[in-house]
């Protein structure tokens, strides 16, 4: 069946439910941003109109809101507690309705169970027959329950699961064997699934998928308002819970000199001592009043906590310069107790990185705090600077549902292990090498494999910063295709012998010892993987301006 747009979010919100806090806000959210979504659809739809998309059956599976994992979130809700999430499960729950797919929607354990087909009684009876949906999105909790109440059938049915993962899970990570060998176990890796399963909240690491969330966009007039009613001396403080302002009494006093800061930390009855009295708290706002504020403030400013949150950018979608800190070394699972644990090994440099590397000047300004002339300075700069509204395209609406339909369609049979099709052609494409097969017969590439560009990293470099800084992005369903002993002759390398391993390295080589290496396992194909002897062999490809997870002829 063809999936047809929808306008209406009406089913939607009744298919939501009640009962949870968690809930409450999220359809709020899906009421509020209803107009925006249904005009981004018009607009998708008239680009897309000669496409046939297919409406496939989705379970959403929120296991994080489920009381057999806690839901530690739901009671915080109107307590400053994280929101992120949940603005991010409304938006891809309104995302894949407005697509048109045929959705159902669980928040525990039973509703999963019934959805599922397990009968009662029977928790923990494995599923039979065929499964009656083409994707589920859970997140790892969800994965968690159903492994318990899917039992084996949890295998057969892996290809068919979408992990929504805040941070990310790198191969080394994921990979069982690997991982517990290798000291990357952690609590919540070690899933086997192909890592592209994975889908993140910012563009984090190109082995996963990047899911992202939207932020609200603004017509003419509004543009015009904000315009007529920025305040140049107004700064509203990034941290809705009180310990996030712990220890900051000095950054507020010389920030305090230029500007009159407002705060929207959410207390009881008595002001939290951490917010110091010259700040006006407003206490924890609804999401559009907070809008309003940041609307007319000029500054939105971060003291190092929450990490990758989603208001910067609607901070900056609104007009104001978001001012953050630099971390110096970068913050990692390695060395800071939030990320220990977490799945990945990512290096995070400030505590919004994508607003520093994807947006940066003049509307993001990243800084050494403890440096407190050039944090002074940052603060004049700002007071100064004219900046417009800016919201990158793929935080829009037509961005995320472009996004959405493209891995929807295109994203099948990630847990297939395919054969590189022969034979290659090398295509010498001035410093990069364009890999060509003059036979492709199954299975077709997506993303297609004219976007392929073959790069070698600098020793100790990873695929990401490699593909990067040749203006591209690391394409991991394309190591497949390099991972053949053609590469390293194509790219002029000399080998005394090619041999395979499991190494998230590989493929790989040592200029030093004349060592090559291939994947011997495709589970283990890592953008993220770097070691200081190695040089990568790196699957780059194009990206879309404002849409780092589509190539150009991705669409
Ligand atoms: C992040 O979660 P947070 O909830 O701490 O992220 P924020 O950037 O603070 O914003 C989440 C939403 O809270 C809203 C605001 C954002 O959309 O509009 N909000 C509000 O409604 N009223 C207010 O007064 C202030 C904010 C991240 F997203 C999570 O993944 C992480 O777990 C967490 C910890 O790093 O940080």
């Amino acid at each position: 069946r063809q999936a047809a747009f929808r306008s209406d979010i009406g089913a939607l919100l009744e298919q939501v439910g009640t009962g949870k806090e968690s809930l409450s806000f999220m359809k709020r959210r899906m009421r509020r941003l209803a107009a925006q979504w249904a005009s981004a659809a018009r607009r998708l739809n008239d680009r897309l109109r000669s496409q046939w998309r297919e409406q496939k059956r989705i379970l959403v599976h929120v296991g994080f809101l489920t009381e057999e994992s806690g839901d530690v979130f739901s009671p915080k809700v109107l307590k400053g507690g994280p929101l992120g999430e949940m603005v991010q499960w409304a938006d891809i729950l309104t995302a894949l309705h407005v697509l048109g797919h045929n959705l159902k929607i669980s928040v525990s354990l039973k509703e999963l169970q019934g959805f599922l087909g397990v009968p009662p009684g029977r928790g923990s009876c494995p599923l039979t027959g065929p499964l009656p949906f083409d994707l589920i999105y859970t997140d790892y909790h969800g994965l968690q329950q159903m492994r318990q109440h899917m039992g084996l059938s949890l295998r057969k049915h892996k290809c068919h699961i979408r992990v929504i993962d805040t941070f990310g899970t790198e191969p080394a990570y994921n990979h069982e064997d690997y991982a517990t060998l290798h000291g990357y176990r952690t609590n919540w890796g070690y899933w086997n699934l192909n890592c592209r399963q994975y889908m993140t909240m910012f563009p984090h690491t190109p082995d996963n998928s990047f899911m992202g969330f939207v932020a609200e966009e603004l017509n003419d007039t509004e543009r015009l308002s904000i315009q007529r009613n920025k305040v140049d001396s107004m700064a509203v403080v990034y941290g809705k819970e009180a310990s996030m302002w712990k220890g900051k009494e000095r950054f507020l006093a010389i920030l305090h000199r230029y500007m009159d800061i407002h705060g929207t930390v959410y207390y009881e009855t008595q002001r939290p001592p951490e917010v110091p009295a010259f700040v006006k708290n407003h206490g924890l706002l609804p999401q559009q009043e907070l809008q309003q504020l940041l609307r007319k403030a000029k500054l939105f400013i971060g003291f190092g906590f929450p990490y990758e949150g989603p208001a910067p950018l609607e901070a900056i979608a609104n007009g104001c310069i978001f001012l953050q800190p630099k971390f110096k070394p970068s913050h990692s699972s390695l060395n800071h107790e939030f990320f220990r644990g977490k799945p990945t090994s990512r290096q995070v440099s400030s505590q919004h990185p994508y607003a520093e590397q994807y947006i940066g000047r003049p509307h993001v300004i990243t800084v050494d705090f403890n440096n407190s002339q050039e944090f002074e300075s940052a603060i004049q700069d700002i007071m100064k600077t004219k900046v417009e509204p800016y919201l990158p395209y793929e935080y829009t609406c037509e961005g995320m549902l472009e996004r959405v339909h493209a891995y929807i369609q295109n994203q099948v049979g990630l847990c297939c292990i395919h054969r590189p099709p022969n034979p290659f052609v090398l295509l010498p494409n001035s410093s990069a090498l364009a890999w060509a097969s003059n036979n492709i017969s199954t299975p077709p590439s997506w993303p297609p494999l004219s976007a392929l560009r073959l790069l070698a990293s600098l020793e100790g470099q990873s695929c990401i910063d490699a593909c990067q800084s040749a203006g591209l992005i690391c394409e991991p369903a394309f190591y497949r295709f390099i991972n053949i002993k053609e590469a390293f002759s194509g790219l002029e390398v000399q080998c005394d012998g090619v041999e395979a391993e499991i190494n998230h390295i590989f493929p790989a080589f040592s200029v030093e010892s004349s060592e090559c290496g291939l994947q011997k396992d495709p589970l283990l194909f890592s953008c993220a993987g770097a070691n200081n002897k190695y040089h990568r062999l790196c699957p780059c490809r194009d990206y879309r301006k404002g849409q780092v997870a589509l190539c150009r002829d991705c669409l």
